[in-house]
């Protein structure tokens, strides 16, 4: 099995290296492994840091946009680009320990699950303690995303996701920016994909440290919750689409 971890990267310069030093620490268990970095454009040193990585390590690969876009939009650029049976992605901050990914791996190559998302609210793991009302729309948005697909998650916006390559060739994201975290939970949902849910711990940072997601990004979330559970489908490709087709 081939995993592949994506890595959508915006001004990542300080922990660009770090973290892949990281990525290439853990043991996966896995035959094979790539890593896909994808620049959203960014305005410091973070694609020279990438390329200078990629140079020594044959494992690496990285695309580049030609304009910054978004999140979602960096892990679509991803998706299409990766070659593993497993997909899993991983920021380009150090909020994540990579050393939780063979966790969500084992569950999807034991056969076990299709989709497998991390919770950070579910571990007993170090967490760094934050902010409070982010905490707070945080459950807001996992509990009304749950509201609309009728599944149990206790971390919808988190990052550490793994899916197998069917599940990924099924989501096809429309979102650019973050909203992409609802839009890929309610298809997975819809899809009646097997999806599970692992405890990982969370080394979150401060705005001053360089955290990015706003108070418009919740805005737009709700929005997305909506959309994707309300106006779609189960695809075609997935478990619950093909029941419709029989
Ligand atoms: N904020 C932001 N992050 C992006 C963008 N494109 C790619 N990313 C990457 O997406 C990941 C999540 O962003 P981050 O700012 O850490 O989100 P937060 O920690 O949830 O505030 C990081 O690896 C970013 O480098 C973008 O346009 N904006
Ligand atoms: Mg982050």
């Amino acid at each position: 099995m081939k995993l592949s971890i994506l890595i959508p990267m915006f001004n990542e310069e300080a922990t660009l290296e770090k973290i892949i030093g990281r990525v290439f620490a853990v043991d996966y268990g896995v035959d094979d492994l790539e890593v896909v970095i994808v620049d959203d454009c960014s305005t410091d040193t973070s694609f020279d840091v990438a390329q200078k990585i990629s140079k020594n390590n044959p494992d690496v690969t990285i695309a580049r946009h030609e304009k910054n876009q978004g999140k979602g939009a960096a892990i679509r650029t991803a998706m299409k680009a990766a070659t593993g049976d497993v997909m899993v992605i991983q920021d380009a901050d150090l909020e994540y320990d990579p050393g939780d990914i063979p966790s969500l791996v084992s569950l999807i190559q034991r056969d076990i699950a299709d989709v497998v998302f991390g919770s950070r609210f579910s571990s007993s793991g170090p967490h760094r303690v934050l902010y409070y009302w982010h905490q707070i729309g945080n459950n807001f948005l996992t509990l009304f995303s749950n509201m609309m697909t009728n599944i149990n998650l206790t971390d919808m916006e988190v990052c550490y996701k793994a899916f197998r390559r069917e599940v990924v060739n099924t989501i096809e994201i429309e979102e650019n920016r973050f909203g992409f975290e609802p839009e890929m939970t309610a298809k997975v949902a819809k899809g009646q994909w097997r999806i599970y849910e692992v405890p990982i711990s969370y080394y979150g940072r401060t705005y001053d440290e360089g955290k990015k997601i706003g108070w418009r990004d919740g805005v737009r979330a709700i929005v997305c919750i909506l959309k994707y559970n309300l106006f779609r489908g189960p695809h075609p490709d997935s478990p619950a689409g093909r029941r419709n087709l029989l």
